[in-house]
């Protein structure tokens, strides 16, 4: 039996086009600023998402954390939401190697932040108090079920920042997933943010690898931060010749995973015992509840039924399409989360 792996995109396997672009990738030692690949990689993300210059960086939680310990001094303070990744997910690494402090604001379900709290919780500039360095917002939203962020509402947020002496962060690690889903370049919806990140192991389905993208002076202290925090690389082309291909002929596929995520949320919705919203998923993140179900026995019923699925938080299962996963799985899982409904949950 095939095993059908909905924990994440992170999952997803390199195509056969980057495989062979990988193997005959010219490289360098980047640490000395040769590796032609990776200077073709940043150069054309910086061009494509419309700020300076980039840097490619091995992982999403490097990217944001060497983010903002180029926007931030220690004792610093940055404004996350209660549910974002760089709140929940990335080990407290912003306090413990930076000295930086987080102020949480709860993420309403549609993964923003109410302007409103937000313009309040930026703190005056005091000597008593840690000055707010940055604001961070997450797009699309993993924890709100990959929920994007528009362009209007990521400029609202900006100009609040900006008059209030704060730069704006954006964790992108899905940014094109946003950008696809509502037909707008990703360039647009970062266009207010002073920088962002992005992954390429997400849905763009690369074996490694994420980037910053900001002002040059500002990438190069990331560039500094990366490598203290020994994220340095050498001849990483062979890695950002996946990145090169993933831009060629990952982006405009991400409608397939959406509408792979559509077809799964709504047939879910059909199934007794499964609650879920389907309008509420508009990218690949689909996340439900088993009503009167442990999350965890479920999720090992479905592995038992050739179907894996990952726990996010109380009784919320996540499931993520992704390159490698057609339709025809969709509608096998589906079958498998109600054999594993009716077992689980005795429902007819
Ligand atoms: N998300 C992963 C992990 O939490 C395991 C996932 O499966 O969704 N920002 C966002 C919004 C992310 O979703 C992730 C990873 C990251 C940052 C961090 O990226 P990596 O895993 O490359 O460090």
């Amino acid at each position: 039996m095939r095993t059908i792996d909905l924990r994440s995109d992170t999952v997803s396997h390199p195509s056969p086009a980057m495989r062979r672009a990988m193997a005959e990738a010219e490289v360098g030692d980047d640490g000395w600023g040769d590796d032609p690949t990776v200077n073709r990689l940043q150069e054309r993300v910086a061009d494509l998402l419309g700020k300076e210059a980039a840097v490619f960086v091995p992982s999403g939680t490097m990217a944001n954390l060497a983010s903002v310990l180029a926007h931030c001094r220690r004792g610093e303070e940055i404004i996350v939401g209660d549910q974002s990744h760089i709140y929940l997910y990335e080990y407290g690494s912003v306090s413990a190697l930076g000295g930086v402090s987080y102020r949480q604001l709860p993420n309403a379900e549609d993964g923003t932040l109410d302007p409103d709290m937000m313009e309040d919780a930026i703190r005056p500039v005091s000597p008593r108090f840690p000055r707010t360095a940055v604001v961070c917002l997450e797009n699309t939203h993993n924890r709100c079920s990959g929920q994007p962020l528009t362009r209007e509402y990521t400029e609202t947020i900006a100009s609040i920042a900006h008059e209030r002496g704060a730069a704006l962060h954006v964790d992108g690690a899905r940014i094109f997933n946003a950008a696809v889903c509502q037909g707008v370049p990703a360039a647009e919806l970062v266009r207010a943010a002073d920088s962002l990140m992005f992954c390429f192991s997400k849905g763009l389905s690369c074996p490694v690898g994420s980037i910053v993208c900001g002002s040059s002076e500002f990438i190069a202290t990331v560039r500094r931060m990366r490598n203290s925090l020994g994220g340095g690389m050498r001849q990483a082309g062979v890695l950002a010749a996946a990145g090169m291909v993933a831009l060629d002929e990952m982006v405009e596929r991400l409608a397939d995973d959406h509408s792979n995520a559509r077809r799964l949320a709504q047939g879910l919705a059909g199934i007794p015992g499964i609650l879920i919203d389907p309008a509420t998923i508009h990218t690949n993140i689909v996340i439900f509840e088993v009503a009167d179900g442990e999350p965890v026995e479920f999720i090992s019923r479905l592995r038992e039924h050739g179907v894996l699925a990952s726990h996010t938080h109380g009784s919320k299962l996540r499931m993520v399409t992704h390159y490698g996963i057609e339709q025809q799985d969709i509608d096998d899982a589906l079958n498998a989360v109600e054999s594993a409904a009716r077992e689980a949950l005795g429902v007819a």
